[in-house]
C-alpha cells in the first residue's frame, strides 16, 4: 500500500470530489469511516481500516480528523466543495503571514490582490519554511509573499485558524502583500 498516493486520493475525496466513489460529506465535512472504507473499495481503490489509521496518524500536514465518536472522517483544511461548515475559530493572526507561490502567478496577484480560486479559503503559512514547500508545487521560480496579517486584522479582515495549524482568509487585497 503506497500511503502518500493514498492519502492524496483521500484528499480528493474529502475535500473536492466525494462523488467519485459515490459517497457524500455531512455538512461539516465528515465521511462515515466504514462507508468510505467501502465505497473506495468498490471503486477499485484498495483502503483497509488499519491504512486510514495509518494515514490519520503518520500525515506530514495532518491533514485529517477523526471524529471523537471514531466513526468519521474529514480533511481538515484545502476543500473546494461548498456548503462545507468546517467549524474552524476565528482567530487573531499573528502580525505577519507568508503564502508560497510561483513567478508566474505573480503578475496577477499583484494586481488583484491573493485570491481563493477554487478553494474555499486563501492558505497562508505561520513559517516562511512552510510557505515554500507549499510554493514549490507549484512549479516555476519560488516566491515567498510576506502578508501583513496584523494590519489586516486591524482593518477588519477575518482569520481562521485550521486544526492542522494553516490559516485561512477570504481575500488579501494587493495592500498587505510584500514581495521580499
Ligand atoms: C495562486 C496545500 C493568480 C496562489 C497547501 C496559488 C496549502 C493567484 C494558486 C493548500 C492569485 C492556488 C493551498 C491571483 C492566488 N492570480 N494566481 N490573483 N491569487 N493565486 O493549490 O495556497 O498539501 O489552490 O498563489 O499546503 O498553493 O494539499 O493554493 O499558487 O495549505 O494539504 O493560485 O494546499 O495543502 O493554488 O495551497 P492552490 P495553495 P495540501
Amino acid at each position: 500500500m503506497d500511503l502518500v498516493k493514498t492519502e492524496k486520493f483521500l484528499s480528493l475525496i474529502l475535500r473536492h470530489k466525494p462523488e467519485t466513489i459515490d459517497i457524500s460529506l455531512d455538512n461539516n465535512g465528515y465521511a462515515n469511516i466504514i462507508e468510505l472504507i467501502t465505497k473506495c473499495n468498490e471503486h477499485g481503490y484498495n483502503i483497509d481500516l488499519m491504512d486510514l489509521k495509518e494515514i490519520v496518524r503518520t500525515s506530514s500536514k495532518k491533514r485529517f480528523t477523526v471524529s471523537d465518536d471514531g466513526c468519521s472522517i474529514k480533511a481538515n483544511q484545502g476543500h473546494s466543495l461548498k456548503n462545507i461548515e468546517l467549524g474552524v475559530p476565528a482567530m487573531q493572526p499573528p502580525v505577519i503571514l507568508y503564502h508560497g507561490t510561483s513567478d508566474r502567478f505573480i503578475d496577477s496577484i499583484m494586481k488583484q490582490g491573493l485570491v481563493k480560486g477554487s478553494r474555499n479559503h486563501v492558505h497562508l503559512s505561520y513559517l516562511k519554511e512552510t510557505a515554500e514547500q507549499v510554493g514549490k508545487r507549484h512549479g516555476g521560480k519560488l516566491v515567498v509573499l510576506t502578508i501583513n496579517s496584523g494590519k489586516m486584522s486591524k482593518d477588519g479582515y477575518t482569520f481562521y485558524l485550521s486544526k492542522n495549524n494553516v490559516w485561512l482568509t477570504d481575500y488579501v487585497p494587493v495592500e498587505y502583500i510584500n514581495i521580499d
